[in-house]
Protein backbone atom coordinates (compact mmCIF):
# COMPACT_ATOMS: atom_id res chain seq x y z
CA UNK A 1 0.00 0.00 0.00
CA UNK A 2 2.68 2.99 0.63
CA UNK A 3 4.21 1.66 -2.44
CA UNK A 4 0.74 2.43 -4.31
CA UNK A 5 0.48 6.05 -2.52
CA UNK A 6 4.07 6.73 -3.04
CA UNK A 7 3.89 6.51 -6.69
CA UNK A 8 0.37 7.72 -7.22
CA UNK A 9 1.63 11.52 -5.48
CA UNK A 10 4.66 11.43 -8.09
CA UNK A 11 2.33 10.65 -10.96
CA UNK A 12 0.20 13.27 -9.70
CA UNK A 13 3.00 15.92 -9.05
CA UNK A 14 3.87 15.51 -12.74
CA UNK A 15 0.35 15.73 -14.14
CA UNK A 16 -0.41 18.98 -12.74
CA UNK A 17 2.64 20.57 -14.23
CA UNK A 18 2.73 19.30 -17.77
CA UNK A 19 2.07 21.87 -20.02
CA UNK A 20 -0.38 21.64 -23.08
CA UNK A 21 0.81 24.48 -25.11
CA UNK A 22 3.11 23.78 -28.08
CA UNK A 23 5.39 27.06 -28.13
CA UNK A 24 6.79 28.93 -25.42
CA UNK A 25 8.73 32.29 -25.81
CA UNK A 26 12.18 34.08 -25.32
CA UNK A 27 11.85 37.70 -24.22
CA UNK A 28 14.19 40.31 -24.73
CA UNK A 29 14.37 44.24 -24.14
CA UNK A 30 16.50 47.13 -26.10
CA UNK A 31 15.77 50.15 -24.50
CA UNK A 32 16.13 53.37 -27.85
CA UNK A 33 16.28 50.44 -30.48
CA UNK A 34 14.26 51.61 -32.72
CA UNK A 35 11.18 49.68 -34.73
CA UNK A 36 11.48 46.71 -35.34
CA UNK A 37 13.10 45.00 -38.57
CA UNK A 38 12.42 49.30 -39.64
CA UNK A 39 9.95 47.98 -41.35
CA UNK A 40 7.52 50.86 -40.37
CA UNK A 41 9.28 54.03 -40.81
CA UNK A 42 6.64 56.31 -39.64
CA UNK A 43 7.06 58.69 -36.95
CA UNK A 44 4.95 57.66 -33.87
CA UNK A 45 2.04 60.36 -34.38
CA UNK A 46 0.96 59.69 -37.80
CA UNK A 47 -2.66 58.71 -38.49
CA UNK A 48 -2.85 58.29 -42.50
CA UNK A 49 -3.76 54.71 -43.23
CA UNK A 50 -4.59 53.83 -40.01
CA UNK A 51 -8.36 52.67 -39.14
CA UNK A 52 -9.96 53.06 -35.53
CA UNK A 53 -10.80 50.14 -33.86
CA UNK A 54 -11.86 51.77 -30.15
CA UNK A 55 -15.36 50.95 -29.51
CA UNK A 56 -16.73 54.76 -28.74
CA UNK A 57 -14.94 57.33 -30.57
CA UNK A 58 -14.90 60.38 -28.42
CA UNK A 59 -14.43 60.89 -24.64
CA UNK A 60 -14.49 57.16 -22.91
CA UNK A 61 -15.85 57.07 -19.07
CA UNK A 62 -16.05 53.57 -18.72
CA UNK A 63 -13.70 50.68 -19.56
CA UNK A 64 -14.59 48.26 -22.22
CA UNK A 65 -13.07 46.18 -25.24
CA UNK A 66 -13.01 47.29 -28.69
CA UNK A 67 -14.51 45.46 -31.87
CA UNK A 68 -13.17 42.61 -32.96
CA UNK A 69 -10.36 42.89 -35.99
CA UNK A 70 -9.55 39.62 -38.19
CA UNK A 71 -5.58 39.26 -38.28
CA UNK A 72 -4.47 39.95 -41.97
CA UNK A 73 -2.13 36.90 -41.89
CA UNK A 74 -2.22 33.35 -40.41
CA UNK A 75 -0.44 33.82 -36.96
CA UNK A 76 -0.21 31.58 -34.17
CA UNK A 77 -0.21 32.59 -30.64
CA UNK A 78 1.91 29.95 -27.99
CA UNK A 79 1.76 27.64 -31.24
CA UNK A 80 -2.17 27.94 -31.33
CA UNK A 81 -3.95 29.33 -34.66
CA UNK A 82 -5.54 32.89 -34.14
CA UNK A 83 -7.28 34.35 -36.83
CA UNK A 84 -8.89 37.76 -34.76
CA UNK A 85 -8.68 39.97 -31.79
CA UNK A 86 -10.07 42.75 -29.78
CA UNK A 87 -8.36 45.71 -27.30
CA UNK A 88 -9.12 47.10 -23.98
CA UNK A 89 -8.61 50.44 -22.62
CA UNK A 90 -6.09 49.31 -20.89
CA UNK A 91 -3.28 48.03 -22.96
CA UNK A 92 -4.22 44.01 -23.45
CA UNK A 93 -4.72 42.49 -26.72
CA UNK A 94 -6.22 39.38 -26.54
CA UNK A 95 -6.74 36.85 -29.04
CA UNK A 96 -10.43 35.33 -26.82
CA UNK A 97 -12.60 37.65 -28.68
CA UNK A 98 -15.51 36.07 -26.59
CA UNK A 99 -13.95 37.07 -23.44
CA UNK A 100 -16.72 39.68 -21.56
CA UNK A 101 -14.72 40.08 -18.18
CA UNK A 102 -12.37 43.14 -18.22
CA UNK A 103 -8.75 43.05 -17.09
CA UNK A 104 -8.77 45.88 -14.59
CA UNK A 105 -5.47 46.55 -12.70
CA UNK A 106 -2.53 45.25 -13.74
CA UNK A 107 -0.56 42.83 -11.57
CA UNK A 108 2.20 40.28 -12.40
CA UNK A 109 1.78 37.45 -15.15
CA UNK A 110 0.22 35.11 -15.16
CA UNK A 111 -2.63 37.28 -14.31
CA UNK A 112 -6.11 35.35 -13.46
CA UNK A 113 -7.94 38.91 -14.68
CA UNK A 114 -6.68 38.36 -18.44
CA UNK A 115 -8.35 36.22 -20.88
CA UNK A 116 -6.42 33.15 -22.19
CA UNK A 117 -4.05 34.30 -24.72
CA UNK A 118 -3.43 37.68 -24.33
CA UNK A 119 -1.07 40.21 -24.96
CA UNK A 120 -0.09 42.48 -21.64
CA UNK A 121 1.51 45.51 -24.00
CA UNK A 122 2.60 47.52 -20.96
CA UNK A 123 -0.97 46.71 -19.13
CA UNK A 124 -2.25 49.42 -17.01
CA UNK A 125 -5.79 50.26 -15.19
CA UNK A 126 -8.26 52.55 -17.02
CA UNK A 127 -7.26 56.00 -16.38
CA UNK A 128 -8.35 56.91 -12.30
CA UNK A 129 -9.06 60.70 -13.91
CA UNK A 130 -12.02 59.62 -16.87
CA UNK A 131 -12.96 60.52 -19.39
CA UNK A 132 -10.19 59.46 -21.67
CA UNK A 133 -8.98 62.62 -23.68
CA UNK A 134 -11.67 62.99 -27.28
CA UNK A 135 -8.85 61.73 -29.49
CA UNK A 136 -7.60 58.80 -27.88
CA UNK A 137 -8.35 56.31 -30.25
CA UNK A 138 -6.60 52.60 -30.65
CA UNK A 139 -5.62 51.81 -34.06
CA UNK A 140 -4.08 48.85 -36.30
CA UNK A 141 -2.69 49.70 -39.85
CA UNK A 142 -0.55 46.51 -41.54
CA UNK A 143 3.35 47.36 -43.05
CA UNK A 144 5.42 45.43 -45.46
CA UNK A 145 4.90 42.76 -47.81
CA UNK A 146 4.12 39.06 -47.94
CA UNK A 147 5.35 36.92 -46.01
CA UNK A 148 6.92 39.17 -43.34
CA UNK A 149 4.47 41.74 -43.18
CA UNK A 150 3.58 43.82 -39.44
CA UNK A 151 0.08 44.51 -38.15
CA UNK A 152 0.50 47.28 -35.99
CA UNK A 153 -2.31 48.05 -32.98
CA UNK A 154 -1.69 51.35 -31.33
CA UNK A 155 -2.60 53.17 -28.43
CA UNK A 156 -2.95 56.76 -29.38
CA UNK A 157 -2.94 59.86 -27.70
CA UNK A 158 -4.45 57.62 -24.89
CA UNK A 159 -4.73 58.31 -21.36
CA UNK A 160 -4.05 55.81 -19.18
CA UNK A 161 -3.49 54.02 -15.98
CA UNK A 162 -3.42 54.79 -12.15
CA UNK A 163 -1.71 56.71 -11.85
CA UNK A 164 -2.90 58.47 -14.78
CA UNK A 165 -0.45 58.63 -17.70
CA UNK A 166 -1.95 61.73 -19.94
CA UNK A 167 -0.86 60.17 -23.10
CA UNK A 168 0.68 57.53 -24.60
CA UNK A 169 1.76 55.99 -27.71
CA UNK A 170 2.82 52.45 -27.48
CA UNK A 171 2.20 49.40 -30.03
CA UNK A 172 1.77 45.42 -30.25
CA UNK A 173 2.89 43.98 -33.05
CA UNK A 174 2.05 40.98 -34.97
CA UNK A 175 4.98 39.42 -37.36
CA UNK A 176 3.91 37.00 -40.40
CA UNK A 177 5.88 34.13 -40.64
CA UNK A 178 7.76 34.48 -37.72
CA UNK A 179 5.09 35.05 -35.25
CA UNK A 180 7.30 37.05 -32.92
CA UNK A 181 5.52 39.55 -31.09
CA UNK A 182 6.63 42.94 -30.30
CA UNK A 183 5.49 45.55 -27.74
CA UNK A 184 6.55 49.38 -28.97
CA UNK A 185 6.91 52.12 -26.16
CA UNK A 186 6.33 55.06 -28.82
CA UNK A 187 5.64 58.27 -27.05
CA UNK A 188 4.65 59.27 -23.83
CA UNK A 189 3.74 62.38 -21.69
CA UNK A 190 5.70 61.51 -18.80
CA UNK A 191 7.78 58.69 -17.43
CA UNK A 192 5.42 57.42 -15.54
CA UNK A 193 2.55 54.34 -15.28
CA UNK A 194 2.84 51.22 -13.19
CA UNK A 195 2.44 48.27 -15.96
CA UNK A 196 2.53 44.75 -16.66
CA UNK A 197 4.23 43.08 -20.06
CA UNK A 198 4.24 39.98 -21.33
CA UNK A 199 2.09 37.11 -23.40
CA UNK A 200 -0.02 35.32 -21.35
CA UNK A 201 -1.03 31.77 -22.36
CA UNK A 202 -3.63 31.36 -19.73
CA UNK A 203 -4.05 31.92 -16.10
CA UNK A 204 -0.89 29.52 -14.95
CA UNK A 205 1.59 29.92 -17.62
CA UNK A 206 2.81 33.53 -19.00
CA UNK A 207 6.06 35.25 -20.17
CA UNK A 208 6.92 38.43 -18.74
CA UNK A 209 9.31 41.28 -17.96
CA UNK A 210 10.31 40.42 -14.03
CA UNK A 211 9.57 44.04 -13.63
CA UNK A 212 5.67 43.30 -14.53
CA UNK A 213 3.45 45.46 -12.73
CA UNK A 214 5.70 48.64 -12.12
CA UNK A 215 7.06 49.35 -15.65
CA UNK A 216 7.33 52.72 -16.40
CA UNK A 217 6.76 54.45 -19.76
CA UNK A 218 10.08 55.46 -21.57
CA UNK A 219 12.56 57.16 -19.08
CA UNK A 220 13.75 59.75 -20.16
CA UNK A 221 10.55 60.73 -21.98
CA UNK A 222 9.70 58.99 -25.35
CA UNK A 223 9.07 62.02 -27.66
CA UNK A 224 7.33 61.16 -31.65
CA UNK A 225 11.15 60.22 -33.18
CA UNK A 226 11.37 56.46 -33.93
CA UNK A 227 15.15 56.28 -32.71
CA UNK A 228 13.85 56.65 -29.04
CA UNK A 229 11.62 53.35 -29.05
CA UNK A 230 12.16 50.72 -26.24
CA UNK A 231 10.89 47.05 -27.15
CA UNK A 232 10.01 44.13 -25.90
CA UNK A 233 10.77 41.22 -28.38
CA UNK A 234 9.08 37.78 -27.77
CA UNK A 235 10.01 35.21 -29.53
CA UNK A 236 8.67 31.89 -30.17
CA UNK A 237 10.01 28.74 -29.47
CA UNK A 238 9.06 24.73 -30.03
CA UNK A 239 7.91 22.98 -26.61
CA UNK A 240 8.30 19.87 -28.60
CA UNK A 241 11.13 17.37 -27.34
CA UNK A 242 11.60 19.40 -24.01
CA UNK A 243 12.07 16.85 -21.21
CA UNK A 244 10.76 19.33 -18.61
CA UNK A 245 8.73 17.70 -17.09
CA UNK A 246 9.80 14.58 -17.92
CA UNK A 247 7.52 11.85 -18.56
CA UNK A 248 7.57 9.29 -16.01
CA UNK A 249 6.60 6.37 -18.35
CA UNK A 250 5.86 2.51 -17.03
CA UNK A 251 7.00 2.23 -13.37
CA UNK A 252 8.45 -1.03 -13.11
CA UNK A 253 9.72 -2.70 -9.82
CA UNK A 254 13.29 -4.09 -9.87
CA UNK A 255 13.89 -6.99 -8.96
CA UNK A 256 10.42 -8.62 -9.08
CA UNK A 257 11.45 -11.17 -6.73
CA UNK A 258 9.61 -10.85 -3.48
CA UNK A 259 10.96 -8.14 -1.04
CA UNK A 260 11.98 -8.74 2.63
CA UNK A 261 11.70 -6.30 4.88
CA UNK A 262 14.45 -3.67 4.93
CA UNK A 263 15.51 -4.60 1.31
CA UNK A 264 15.75 -1.25 -0.77
CA UNK A 265 13.84 -1.98 -4.38
CA UNK A 266 14.43 0.51 -7.11
CA UNK A 267 11.87 1.79 -9.42
CA UNK A 268 13.04 2.37 -12.71
CA UNK A 269 10.88 5.68 -13.98
CA UNK A 270 13.22 6.42 -17.69
CA UNK A 271 15.81 8.73 -16.54
CA UNK A 272 14.83 8.52 -12.77
CA UNK A 273 15.62 6.38 -10.37
CA UNK A 274 13.60 6.14 -7.20
CA UNK A 275 14.90 4.34 -4.07
CA UNK A 276 12.65 3.18 -1.28
CA UNK A 277 13.11 0.83 1.66
CA UNK A 278 10.00 -1.22 2.75
CA UNK A 279 9.76 -0.01 6.46
CA UNK A 280 10.41 -3.08 8.74
CA UNK A 281 6.86 -2.61 10.21
CA UNK A 282 5.36 -2.59 6.94
CA1 LIG B 1 9.29 57.76 -30.10
CA1 LIG C 1 -0.84 50.15 -12.63
CA1 LIG D 1 13.23 55.33 -25.00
Amino acid sequence: MLRVLFLLIFFLGINESVLSQSESYNMTFAANSGNPGSINTETDALTAGWTSITGTVGAINADQWSSNVTIPFAFNFFGTAVTSFKVSQGGVLTFTTGAVSLPGANTALPASGLPDLSIAMMWDDFTNTPPTGSGDQVYYKTFGTAPNRQLWVRYFSFEMGNPTVSFVYMSAVLEETSNKIYVVDQYNASALGTTSVGVQYNGSFAVQDAASPSITHGSPTNGTSIADNDVWTFTPFSLSGCIDPPTPGTAEILPLTPVCPGTMVGFNLLEIVLDWVKPMSG
